[in-house]
């Protein structure tokens, strides 16, 4: 179970068509695979979406850190070392998505080296999970008819809306124009990502007080102390801190700032370890989670899944599972399902997936 050598290989798959959101869009999935290879021969895997807008990382600095910072760090411990693994990974500050795709692909080695599901071995508490749509800027005509597509083909009725637009009547009028066509049985919320000034965010909200919204993400940035802690206060619909959040700290600040009432989990930037910590802090304080997507592919979802069906708060509310669904290709042997509404874990061991070498060698950027 020894630590051999640690991967990370850069790809990219083109998106079929752009996710837009008030900090950024991603047309490109230009992940980086990472792949830690043991001394009896397991390889496990994970990825790692760069989100330079959110987090500073570019599918470069995260192959750079892996492998000039963190590889030389971590060869030659086992995987059972988890403690001084993120010891080692926490002497280097900021690179999430890279020190989560780490820890995830030694969970999943750890999981192939014992014959044991990774998420059986996090908590085991279900096999699947609801899934919710993440619906980007568009006409509202797009809009709806993309949320009618991913309701008829998949099931799903629970809708993540990006909103964050200027002047806040974009976003209201496409929010109206969902809560119309899909009706009153499905799941509306809203994710800002940053874009909004505490008083346009509480005008938007206000105006959208009939439309029985169920969450507000990141409406306006963290940095917007007092003006987030009044939104807050003033506004009935749950807020959940996202990109503001990323680590147990964080999550503390956000909460104790009276930021935000909810806290979005996501395996790509806290792996299993971090996010299972976070995780575990939300339910001491008695707060709800959201298991979030930060776009993933596929291999970044049979992550979020595993995580977020091994534990009862993480799998009580549906996850935002779908974005690989617009991708042209992915890198699995078995491609993810989602029907029904629900996504499944893989039953392992490990995560439970298999690369395709042929897909990789397509895609992968650095040959
Ligand atoms: C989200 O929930 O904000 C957009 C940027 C990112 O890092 O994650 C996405 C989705
Ligand atoms: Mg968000």
């Amino acid at each position: 179970m020894k630590i051999l050598r640690i991967e990370a290989i850069p790809f990219a798959i083109p998106y079929n068509k752009p996710l837009r959101f008030a900090s950024g869009e991603v047309r490109v999935a230009d992940h980086v695979l990472v792949r830690v290879h043991t001394d009896d021969g397991v390889v496990g895997v994970a990825e790692a979406p760069p989100r330079p807008y959110t987090y500073g990382e570019t599918q470069e600095s995260i192959v750079a850190v892996v492998d000039k910072v963190f590889a030389p760090q971590l060869t030659g411990l086992t995987l059972l070392d988890r403690e001084a693994v993120h010891a080692r990974l926490d002497r280097t500050v900021g690179n999430p998505a890279a020190k989560a795709a780490i820890d995830m692909a030694l969970w999943d080695a750890l999981g192939r080296s014992l014959g044991l599901s990774v998420s059986q071995l996090l908590g085991g508490w279900t096999d699947r999970m609801r899934v919710s749509h993440m619906v980007g800027f568009a006409p509202d005509a797009e809009m709806v008819a993309e949320a009618e597509r991913v309701r008829d083909t998949y099931g799903i009725r629970t809708f993540k809306v990006k909103v964050g637009r200027r002047p806040v009547d974009l976003d209201v009028g496409a929010c109206r124009a969902l809560r119309e066509a899909l009706g009153p049985d499905v799941e509306l919320y809203v994710d800002g990502n940053r874009g909004w000034t505490p008083s346009e965010a509480a005008r938007a909200l206000d105006a959208m007080a009939d439309l029985g919204l169920t969450l507000s993400e990141e409406l306006c940035p963290a940095d917007d102390v007092l003006g987030r802690r009044w939104l807050t206060s003033r506004t009935s619909v749950p807020t959940v801190a996202d990109e503001s959040a990323t680590t147990p700290g964080q999550v503390t600040r956000e909460l104790l700032d009276g930021a935000a009432t909810m806290i979005s989990i996501k395996t790509a930037r806290t792996g299993f370890t971090t996010s299972q910590r976070i995780l575990h802090q939300c339910e001491g304080l008695g707060v709800e989670v959201v298991m979030g997507n930060q776009i993933d592919g596929q291999v970044g979802t049979a992550c979020s899944v595993a995580f977020g069906a091994a534990h009862r708060s993480s799998s009580r509310r549906a996850g935002e599972l779908s974005n690989f669904l617009d991708m042209s290709d992915d890198l699995l042997t078995e491609p993810l399902e989602i029907s029904g509404g629900e996504l499944a874990v893989r039953p392992g061991p490990g995560i439970g997936i298999e690369i395709d070498p042929g897909k990789l060698a397509h895609h992968r950027r650095d040959r």
